[in-house]
């Protein structure tokens, strides 16, 4: 392959790897970084716990570029730059950048290979640890790699942590460097990733692909890209219905993916928790799939409470990154148990007692877990052809207003709920916390480009003939005066879900209001979350003309007008 010719050329690594996904493979890696300890072998069955450097613990969105030969294309958003001139930048700093390391090729499948909804990919990096979470995110190595000898297109991702070794200098465990870039090249699908070693910066299959990129595609291609869980849900009857759901970050979505219902008779499977591809098919039903192979998820606030399916998922062959490390091998993290084991060194690798005034975890302390460990892992899961989508939800955190569920009218009312998702900040992200963010269809940070373009292409989709998924709103965090949540979640969570199944049905009624259909009574505890404000749904409307201002001309007039019906239909 001529390209990793080029590549080992400009960033002139000590050695090559053309990897083959084996499992000797991973444990090959896995050795060599326990030894070099960079990795240390857990407890658990097939376990790993890591340490990123302290710099090092999150996506940096100041870094994501988007390049395209038109600013316009990008939007107000996004970051853009023009691409030969990233292409300049981007040799300069991945000149030599990878002396004295391996240089790891990774082909990898989003999706099961050979499904008509599958896309490759191949990702070249210098990090052990992106070669081994790619194991369990994606699927990789040879198949993957034949698919692409066929003749697949596929997305060239190309990732440096950015230190490149002096001869004979020693490695620090956790290499990565102060400037870093993500560039995404949507004409050649290309990415360029440079500087992080964790997460969303570095496994390009995930957030650089199979959102940014592939949405790109889906609006070249009229398909979806989508930042979505994606759930099973039975009723006693038998009868599945598959619902996809987007929730901007600390709402819980992984929760909701793996609920475990209250409800007897009700039953929620699992088919993805993050990423969801979807397109109409012949019949003109919506078929989505799980683009990836494994869970990358927040540690913190997961326990057999809040999420037990996550809880077994996790209980091997799992890596974990930046959360605390106990005396006996085992993890631990805020949330997990009410108390802490006896001994713990927190992920800064400093010891930790409850008495100390840090965190023993990082908010953004994750597992790696592969998808088929989970323990309620739909048994669609893996079909080639994708699971026939009926509900579409879009969830938010908001303490105030946001009913606990609203049935959209009609399809242009919901991608109105998506476009105008917004949800309050807790302590899990920088700055104040209870600030109201605009998260657009929770896609503000992944979407790879115009927003205004994008919420164009969702208005796009309906068409005649096709069976359009009912669009629901959903808010699990409203709160009462004295600031205590109105609603249990969780587990109850069911009870909403059981009426949107039944809306679809067209079973149950519902309250004809201006900002959709309400349940007419789920029961009396509830009632004060399905009460509509009007005021403040007014107040509401008027931040979202000033948010969708921000996108000038380009803003689709079907949407505006949508808001002003529901104004009117308020006053
Ligand atoms: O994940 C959550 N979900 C979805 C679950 C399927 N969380 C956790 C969010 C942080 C990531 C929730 N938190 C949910 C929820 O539905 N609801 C709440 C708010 C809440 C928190 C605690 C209680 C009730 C509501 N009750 C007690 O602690 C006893
Ligand atoms: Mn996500």
């Amino acid at each position: 392959m001529k390209f990793v010719e080029e590549i080992k050329a400009l960033c002139l690594p000590d050695k090559v790897v053309i990897c083959d996904g084996s499992v000797e493979e991973f444990q090959k890696i896995t050795e060599m970084m326990c030894r070099n300890k960079s990795l240390i072998r857990l407890k658990r069955e097939g376990s790993f716990y890591a340490r990123t450097d302290p710099d090092d613990v999150a996506r940096n969105e100041e870094c994501v570029f988007i390049c395209t030969d038109d600013e316009d294309d990008v939007g107000p958003t996004n970051h853009w730059v023009a691409p030969q001139e990233m292409k300049k930048r981007l040799h300069q700093l991945f000149r030599g950048c990878m002396k004295g390391r391996t240089m790891y090729v990774i082909p990898y499948s989003m999706g099961v290979i050979g499904s008509p909804m599958a896309k490759y990919g191949i990702e070249i990096t210098d990090s052990p640890y992106v070669v081994i979470n790619m194991h369990i995110m994606t699927r990789m190595g040879v198949a993957a790699l034949n698919e692409i000898e066929k003749g697949a297109k596929f997305c060239l991702g190309v990732h440096s942590v950015g230190r490149p070794l002096e001869e004979g200098e020693v490695d620090v465990f956790w290499p990565c460097c102060d400037e870093k870039v993500i560039a995404h090249f949507p004409k050649t699908k290309e990415v360029w990733s440079f500087g992080s070693g964790y997460g969303g910066n570095a496994l390009i299959g995930k957030k650089c692909f199979a959102l940014r990129i592939a949405s790109t595609m889906a609006r070249d291609e009229g398909w979806m890209a989508e930042h979505m869980l994606i759930m099973g849900v039975t009723n006693p009857q038998g009868v599945k219905k598959y619902f996809a759901a987007s929730f901007p970050s600390s709402c819980g979505k992984t929760n909701l993916a793996m609920m475990k219902s209250s409800l007897p008779g009700w039953d929620v499977t699992c088919v993805g928790d993050d990423i969801a591809w979807m397109k109409f098919d012949e019949e003109g039903v919506l078929r989505a799939i799980n683009p990836e192979n494994g869970f990358f998820g927040v540690a913190p606030g997961t326990s057999l409470k809040t999420n037990p399916s996550a809880m077994r998922l996790i209980e091997k062959n799992t890596i974990f990154t930046n959360v605390a490390l106990s005396d006996d091998g085992d993890v631990w993290w805020e949330g997990m148990t009410e108390k802490p084991p006896a001994s713990l060194t927190d992920w800064r690798g400093n010891p930790w007692t409850p008495e100390s005034h840090t965190l023993a975890a990082h908010p953004n302390s994750r597992f790696t877990a592969p998808v088929d460990q989970c323990p309620v892992l739909d048994d669609r899961a893996f079909d080639p052809e994708g699971v026939p989508i009926e509900g579409i939800i879009f969830g938010g955190r908001r303490s105030t207003l946001q009913p606990l569920v609203v049935q959209a009218k009609n399809w242009q009312q919901g991608v109105l709920f998506g476009a105008g998702l917004t949800s309050e900040t807790t302590a899990a992200a920088k700055g104040a916390v209870g600030q109201l963010r605009h998260d657009p269809f929770a896609m503000l940070p992944f979407c790879g480009y115009n927003m205004a373009h994008y919420f164009s292409h969702w208005l796009s989709l309906e068409k005649p003939g096709r069976k359009m998924p009912q669009i629901f709103s959903v808010n699990w965090f409203r709160k009462d005066r004295e600031g205590k949540f109105l609603w249990p979640g969780f587990g109850e969570n069911i009870r909403v879900i059981k009426w949107m199944f039944e809306r679809i049905e067209e079973k149950v009624p519902a309250k004809d209001e201006a900002i959709g259909y309400l349940p007419v009574t789920l029961d009396t505890a509830v009632e004060k979350l399905l009460t509509v404000d009007r005021l403040g749904y007014l107040d509401n409307i008027q931040q979202e003309r000033e948010y969708f201002s921000l996108f000038g001309d380009q803003m689709p007039k079907e949407l505006m007008r949508e808001l002003d019906e529901m104004e009117k239909g308020l006053s």
